[in-house]
C-alpha cells in the first residue's frame, strides 16, 4: 500500500533506505528507495510519486531552513534522500524511445549550487523525447558559449534558486543572445516569475518541471 506521506517524512528526515544507519530512530524502516518502489509497485503514476511526495518532504524541509528550524547538514541529507528517490522514478519518466523533439541545453547560473529542480526538469524534457545536455552548476557564460557552439539550434534552459544569482540569468541571456540573436531561451526556479523572465528578455518561463516541458515544446514547435 503505497504511503506518499510517510515517503515525504522520509525526505523531510533524511532517510534513504532501511539500510540507512541516519537517522539512529528510523534503522530498519523502509526509507526513500522503498518507499519510491512501493508507490510504483502500487501503479501510482510516477508524476504523483514526485510531486506529492518527494517535492512535497523537500517543501517542508525549504520552510523549516527558512526559519531556522533545521540547517544546512540538515538540508544535505534530504538533498541526498531525495536523489535516491529520483534516481528510481527516472527510468519511468523516460521516454520510451520516440523520435527527438529537439537538443536543450541546461544549468544553474553562475553562483548557484542548487540542482534538485534543475535536475527534475532535465529528467521531465528527457521523458518527453529531448537530447538533454546537462552543464551542472555554477556555470559560467563562457562554459553556456562553448555549449551554444556545439549545439547551435538548442534551446537553453536556466536554472537559479537564489535571489542574488537569480540576476546572472540576464547576464548569461545576453552574452547568448549577443551570440546568437535567435536562440530560444527558457528560465525558471523557485524565486524565477513570469514577470521576471519578461523582464530579463528570456522567451519562456515555467513554475515547475512538468510545465518548463509543455513551455520548450511550444518554443521548439512541438506542441
Ligand atoms: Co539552499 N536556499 N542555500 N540549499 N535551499 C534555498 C533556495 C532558500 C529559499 C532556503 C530558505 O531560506 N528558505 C534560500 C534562498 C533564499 C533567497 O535567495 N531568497 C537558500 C539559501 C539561502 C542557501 C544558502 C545561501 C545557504 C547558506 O549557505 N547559508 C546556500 C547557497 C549555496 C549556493 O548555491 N551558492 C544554500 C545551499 C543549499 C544546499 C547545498 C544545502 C541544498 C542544495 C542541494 C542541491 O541542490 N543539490 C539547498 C536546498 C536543498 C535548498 C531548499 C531547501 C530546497 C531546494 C530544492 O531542491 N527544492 C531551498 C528552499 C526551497 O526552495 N523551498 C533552498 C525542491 C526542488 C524540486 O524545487 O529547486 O524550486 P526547486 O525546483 C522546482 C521549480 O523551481 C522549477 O521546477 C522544479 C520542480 O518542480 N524549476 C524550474 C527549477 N529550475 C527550473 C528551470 C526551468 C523551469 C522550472 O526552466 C529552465
Amino acid at each position: 500500500m503505497a504511503d506518499l506521506a510517510r515517503l515525504a517524512e522520509s525526505v523531510i528526515r533524511g532517510h534513504i533506505d532501511a539500510n540507512a544507519s541516519y537517522p539512529p530512530d528510523m534503522k530498519g524502516q523502509p526509507g526513500v528507495r522503498e518507499l519510491t518502489q512501493e508507490a510504483l509497485d502500487a501503479g501510482l503514476e510516477p508524476q504523483t510519486i514526485l510531486y506529492d511526495g518527494l517535492v512535497a518532504g523537500m517543501t517542508v524541509v525549504g520552510k523549516r531552513f527558512r526559519d531556522n528550524e533545521v540547517f544546512v547538514p540538515d538540508v544535505l541529507v534530504s538533498a541526498k534522500a531525495m536523489k535516491a528517490g529520483t534516481e528510481i522514478l527516472k527510468p519511468h519518466l523516460a521516454a520510451s524511445g520516440a523520435k527527438s523533439l529537439g537538443t536543450v541545453v541546461i544549468g544553474t547560473v553562475e553562483g548557484d549550487m542548487h540542482d534538485i529542480g534543475k535536475n527534475l526538469v532535465a529528467m521531465m524534457l528527457e521523458g518527453a523525447g529531448f537530447k538533454v545536455i546537462d552543464m551542472g552548476v555554477n556555470v559560467s557564460i563562457a562554459k553556456f558559449k562553448q555549449a551554444l557552439s556545439e549545439n547551435g539550434d538548442a534551446v537553453f534552459a536556466l536554472s537559479a534558486l537564489l535571489t542574488t544569482t537569480m540576476v546572472n540569468m540576464k547576464t548569461a541571456i545576453d552574452a547568448l543572445r549577443e551570440a546568437r540573436s535567435d536562440i530560444k531561451i527558457i528560465v525558471g526556479g523557485a524565486p524565477v516569475t513570469d514577470g521576471f523572465a519578461r523582464e530579463i528578455g528570456a522567451n519562456g518561463y515555467a513554475p515547475d518541471a512538468s510545465r518548463a516541458v509543455d513551455v520548450v515544446k511550444d518554443l521548439v514547435g512541438a506542441a
